[in-house]
């Protein structure tokens, strides 16, 4: 297990063709700098920190999945483009390669060889496939990690509860399918469609943060905003998007707000990270702490806009537990051990930054059981513990290498409860929604189907467990609570 350091973000680049300028609005620890677009290629150069590939166990890589956002100048309308599936097509500097997908939605960008570091202003060039016009670009990183196909074990132990029947996920499994009773756990019959965990898959090395969803929301409609926001858009400057908390002028730790309130249910709003308020996107605006509040229908919108997926309930095991045994009442990284964080612990530095850290180094360090001990309770910066020193066990990793799957938000996943659920595919979203802004694509869940993993920073740790199902069918699409959020495979 590499060290897992830093965390990175996506980072939104804004450019006009119009003006011929490239201005970076906002920069983390994966940044793209120095776009220009000539033709159909865009060209830009990408950094984050501490990328692996190795060959030893967990035998996986991170990677950016990097993705075009392009605003019509005249319709103001923000379009997904299509980037060329032919590897050739695309240049990219060492040490890097680039792994085309066959819907053309996005690339993945990875080291090409065995090693780890940090990745240095690398030059990239991407093929778009977009119609004549004029437009303005974002571009778009997420960091992922890579989980490769293989077996695993599903179910922990038989002392724990509320938990899936133990036995081994492998290809006979996902090309057979997998009965009610073999399944248990309240589980109803899944076909050969439903995945599994036993395919190979990316899955985003952390949840979705503020500033992953602002930028989302600043690329969207009057009405796609009205639908995937709790406040109208047309709300006053610095409304905050989501709840104030009951009988209080706390938030739990989201700042995200409507900067300039749109006009007409026609002109979108521009929203901005404010958690320290009043003077938005300054550096302890809370961009990289988890954003909770969401929905199912906002995770799903988030990750149809993305041109990613929801993880399945099966996958959520195996990116945890990876093709290692299971231990009783093992949490994601792999071990009991566990040691209580939360925001009003004491012990937290240099809060709401991009830097927020928590001290002391511990084994188990988790976000969770705030409880009704304090009011102005949240969630905390992704990957909050992976420092320079840090293993599996003190940074939270899962076994390839990914964090908070315990603690923190929940995560969102489609469950094996429900016909809904049974009946979901791979499918990946297609970076378009609906006129609504709700995603739309083939056999992603709408009303049924829904379910949580992982615990959170509110309740006891019983939930953190990763065989832990008692919250596996929650079927709340339009609820917004303060404890979830949840982020996306592919
Ligand atoms: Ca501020
Ligand atoms: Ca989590
Ligand atoms: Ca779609």
């Amino acid at each position: 297990m590499k060290t897992l350091q830093t965390m990175k973000t996506s980072f939104v680049l804004f450019i006009s063709l119009i003006l011929g300028g490239f201005v970076s609005i906002r920069a983390n620890n994966l940044t793209i700098t120095n776009t220009s677009v000539a033709g159909t290629n865009i060209t830009f150069q990408i950094s984050w920190e501490n990328s692996w590939n190795t060959n030893l166990a967990p035998n996986n890589w991170d990677a950016a999945w990097v993705f075009v956002k392009y605003q019509d100048c005249n319709t103001k309308l923000w379009n997904h483009a299509s980037l060329s599936t032919t590897v050739g097509d695309h240049s990219v500097a060492s040490p890097l390669m680039v792994e085309t997908v066959s819907d053309g939605k996005g690339v993945f960008l990875r080291r090409s060889a065995v090693g780890s570091g940090n990745i240095s202003n690398a030059s990239i060039t991407l093929k778009m496939t977009i119609p004549a016009g004029t437009y303005n670009y974002k571009v778009i990183g997420l960091e992922m990690v890579s989980v490769p196909q293989g077996t695993f074990n599903l179910g922990g132990v038989a002392s724990e509860t509320t938990r899936y029947n133990s036995f081994v996920i492998d290809a006979t499994a996902q090309s057979s399918g997998l009965s009610a009773a073999t399944l248990g756990g309240s589980s109803v019959a899944i076909p050969n469609t439903y995945p599994m965990g036993y395919n190979a898959l990316y899955c985003m090395k952390y949840e979705i943060t503020q500033l992953q969803y602002v930028d989302f929301l600043n690329t969207l409609t009057y009405p796609q905003q009205a639908t995937r926001t709790e406040y109208d858009p047309i709300s006053a400057a610095y409304t905050h998007a989501f709840n104030v908390q009951s009988g209080s002028s706390y938030n739990n730790r989201n700042g995200i707000i409507i900067l300039t309130p749109g006009s007409n249910a026609a002109i979108p709003a521009v929203y901005a990270n404010d958690l320290t308020s009043t003077i938005e996107n300054n550096a302890d605006d809370g961009q990289n702490i988890a954003c909770n509040f969401l929905s199912p229908m906002d995770v799903q919108a988030y990750l149809d806009w993305a041109a990613l997926r929801p993880m399945s309930d099966m996958e959520y095991e195996k990116i945890c537990r990876g093709p290692v045994s299971a231990v009783a009442n093992e949490y994601a990284w792999g071990s009991t051990s566990i040691y209580q964080v939360y925001n009003t612990l004491g012990g937290l530095i240099n809060d709401n930054t991009t830097t927020e850290q928590f001290s002391p180094v511990s084994n188990g360090r988790c976000v969770y059981g705030v409880g009704s001990s304090a009011v102005a309770y949240g969630p905390l910066r992704v990957g909050i513990f992976a420092e320079s020193t840090t293993g599996r066990e003190s940074s939270g990793a899962t076994y390839y290498g990914i964090m908070e799957m315990s603690g923190n938000v929940w995560e969102q996943i489609v469950n094996t409860r429900d016909a809904a659920g049974a009946a979901y595919t791979n499918t990946n979203g297609d970076g378009t929604l609906s006129v609504n802004g709700n995603a739309n694509q083939s056999s992603w869940p709408t009303t049924t189907g829904f379910g949580l993993r992982g615990g959170d920073f509110y309740n006891g740790s019983s939930y953190l467990r990763l065989a832990d199902r008692s919250q596996s069918q929650w079927n709340n699409p339009n609820t917004r609570n303060f404890n979830i959020g949840g982020r996306g495979v592919r």
